[in-house]
């Protein structure tokens, strides 16, 4: 290692960073003076990349948990050649600038996984190294690389980090390499506050080597790195002790530095003393071309991988690759649905997703995934696979355990790898437990898919802890996440090719416990008029009254209108499978759908909140806005009035 140049090389990044903070007039310092040196050194000696070709497949991942600290990620992928101009970091945290105040995937080259939520990136990390495995075992050692995070006090309280640390020992992640930066401060201070475990017996619980160094000592560091990369059994965590601020001579090792700039006379003093010209923003030849040494050397590694790669073009196994690479979806998948699943009627559609997920599967070897310990309920087991183990990451089945958080980011990490089609699975009531992963899917436009079943108060006995009410509306609030929830064997399919074809949109699929009739369609029926996100199911010359329904509650209202109908008040009823998808649809769809002056009732067995948009002053919403209760399902539907009977005296009463 060439000590003196890596110390001018994190010392850059210091000042590279502190500058690009004072000038946003916002940002967090302390974590990018504090990494600085483990960074320089990981990047510079262990890390395999070609800036050239950023997304080349035999890179190593790198993530940086810590999100705040984005300023060091920046300062290295602008010193490493990645194509972010001193202006880009001049322009942080500023209006459509590449260098946004948390790393964003999709914005700026070289950011694997968006971070920012503390422990989120951890979990992707847990997942990049979980999909490095699985494709090792498709298509052989090409595929076997390292993935790096840096994580900090805060990821490493987060709950999502024990999830995800807790598997990634568990199926013995050997090519995951944590670096806990360890200064022992937060916002609120020391971490004796409120951080007193024993981080390495945590993590040697968890099956890891856990190896200690002097962050601010790069030899140290190297030493560490090298004995992390050199593990053959299991996961590493080194736990590098840093000083926050470390560079900063007055404000390091304090709370003050985390998350403010360190002022104009702080960075010149800190300038001054390593020896620094004044200008802003100074790169010295000699750190320039020193980087230019270390890409170069990479280049070895680059290109002996690519002489492997083209040997392997030449085997069968590449043509499998390039469906994955593509996400292909086969013309014959839609006919075989259409075929065998959309006509099965009298059951759950969690059971015709199960049966639609076979199908899938066999169309699809990308189709991967799990449940939180609920794969039995879920209905999500591949039967034509097997289990991923850490023996043996050949199979499609992942075995999350009770862990939904970990689960949701382990699988957006697949997703970030855009080749995959990812999903995970529980019960809808528990959505709120990876809520911040699918809030992030959808933030990063990636596609994984959200299964949720036991989508209603219909669940029953198990009481109102697991029945949803809130939580269907809730997920529509999420902007660019598709929600599903279809009526019967033929929305399930469509929805499904829906979800399959949005490649920049997260889905969540809803699903029910209980079993529910096929619909009768009217004439004239396309299955991709479902792909519109609603459509009529019955009386269309009806426009001036309308029962919008979705999911289970669409048989009823088919009921409710048949009962209305013999009391004289004839109306049209629309299945809306998914809100988001009707909401893109011209004005002329939606009016002949909806038509602007009819009268509407909609009917969801959840939180009416949402559809106000669809019945204005002079229609109604029938829902639930309390909490359920523990019963058997029929004695729940006839309490909260969904029944055909009630909603029909319902709608007579109120018009
Ligand atoms: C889930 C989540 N909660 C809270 C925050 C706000 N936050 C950002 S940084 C931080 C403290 C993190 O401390 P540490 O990881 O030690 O970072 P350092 O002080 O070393 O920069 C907090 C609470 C966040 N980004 N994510």
């Amino acid at each position: 290692m060439d000590n003196q140049n890596v110390k001018l090389l994190s010392n850059t990044i210091r000042v590279l960073s502190a500058e690009m903070i004072e000038k946003a007039k916002s940002g967090h310092p302390g974590m990018p003076l504090g990494a600085s040196d483990i960074a320089s050194v990981l990047w510079g000696y262990f890390l395999n990349f070609n800036p050239s070709d950023p997304l080349w497949e035999g890179r190593d991942r790198f993530v940086l948990s810590a999100g705040h600290g984005s300023a060091l990620l920046y300062s290295l992928l602008h010193l490493f050649s990645y194509g972010l101009t001193i202006d880009d970091l001049k322009n942080f945290r500023q209006l459509d600038s590449k260098t946004p105040g948390h790393p964003e995937f999709g914005v700026t080259k070289g950011v694997e996984v968006s971070t920012g939520p503390l422990g989120m990136g951890f979990a992707n990390a847990v997942g990049l190294a979980l999909a490095s495995k699985i494709k090792q075992a498709r298509f052989g050692e090409l595929f076997n690389y390292n993935v790096y995070a840096i994580c900090g006090d805060g990821c490493l309280m987060e709950g999502i980090s024990s999830e995800a640390a807790s598997l990634a020992g568990h199926y013995k992640l050997n090519n995951l390499i944590l670096i806990y930066d360890s200064n022992n401060i937060t916002i609120e201070g020391n971490t004796s506050l409120s951080f007193t475990e024993d981080t390495k017996k945590r993590f040697e619980s968890y099956n890891f080597l856990v190896l200690e160094c002097n962050g601010q000592d790069i030899e140290s560091a190297f030493d560490a790195l090298t004995k992390a990369t050199n593990e053959k059994e299991r996961p590493s965590i080194i736990i590098a002790k840093t000083t926050i601020g470390f560079g900063s001579v007055n404000k390091s090792n304090t709370c003050k530095v985390h998350g403010s700039p360190l002022g104009a006379d702080e960075i010149k003093l800190m300038k001054e003393n390593f020896g620094f010209p004044s200008d802003e923003f100074f790169v010295s030849n000699e750190v320039k071309s020193f980087c230019e040494s270390l890409i170069n050397k990479k280049q070895e590694k680059y290109n002996a991988w690519n002489q492997d790669f083209e040997k392997f073009k030449r085997t069968s196994k590449y043509e499998e690759f390039k469906t994955y690479k593509e996400k292909t979806i086969p013309e014959n998948l839609e006919k075989e649905l259409l075929e065998k699943i959309s006509i099965i009627d009298n059951d759950a559609t969690r059971s015709i997703s199960g049966k639609t997920l076979q199908v899938l599967s066999s169309y699809l070897p990308n189709l991967i995934g799990g449940s939180a310990d609920l794969a039995p309920s879920n209905n999500t087991y591949l039967a034509d696979s097997k289990d991923v183990t850490s023996n043996d990451f050949e199979g499609k089945n992942i075995r999350f355990g009770v862990r939904e958080n970990a689960m949701g980011a382990i699988m957006n990490a697949f997703s970030y790898e855009k080749m995959w089609f990812p999903y995970c699975s529980t019960f809808l009531v528990f959505s709120d437990y990876l809520r911040p992963t699918i809030r992030m899917a959808a933030l990063a436009k990636i596609q994984t898919l959200f299964i949720f079943t036991h989508d209603s108060i219909a669940v029953g006995e198990d009481g109102p802890t697991h029945q949803p009410v809130e939580t269907i509306s809730s997920l529509r609030l999420i902007p660019n996440l598709y929600v599903f929830r279809p009526a019967d064997a033929m929305e399930v399919v469509m929805c499904y090719l829906k979800a399959l074809s949005l490649k920049e949109s997260p889905s969540a699929l809803l699903f029910t416990r209980q079993k529910l009739p096929l619909l009768e369609k009217e004439e004239g029926f396309n299955p991709h008029d479902i792909f519109k996100g609603a459509y009529i199911v019955r009386n269309k010359e009806v426009l001036d009254k309308v029962i919008i329904a979705t999911g289970s509650e669409v048989s009823l209202a088919v009921e409710v209108s048949k009962v209305l109908e013999e009391k004289g008040e004839k109306y049209r009823v629309v299945s809306m499978p998914c809100m988001e998808a009707f909401l893109e649809q011209s004005k002329e769809y939606q009016e002949s759908i909806i038509p602007n002056t009819a009268r509407i009732v909609t009917i969801e067995m959840g939180s009416t909140l949402v559809w106000g948009k669809f019945v204005g002053k002079d229609g109604i919403s029938i829902g639930i806005d309390t909490f359920g209760e523990s019963a058997p399902a029929s004695k729940l539907l006839e309490r909260y009035g969904f029944t055909a009977n009630k909603i029909t005296e319902k709608i007579l009463s109120l018009f």
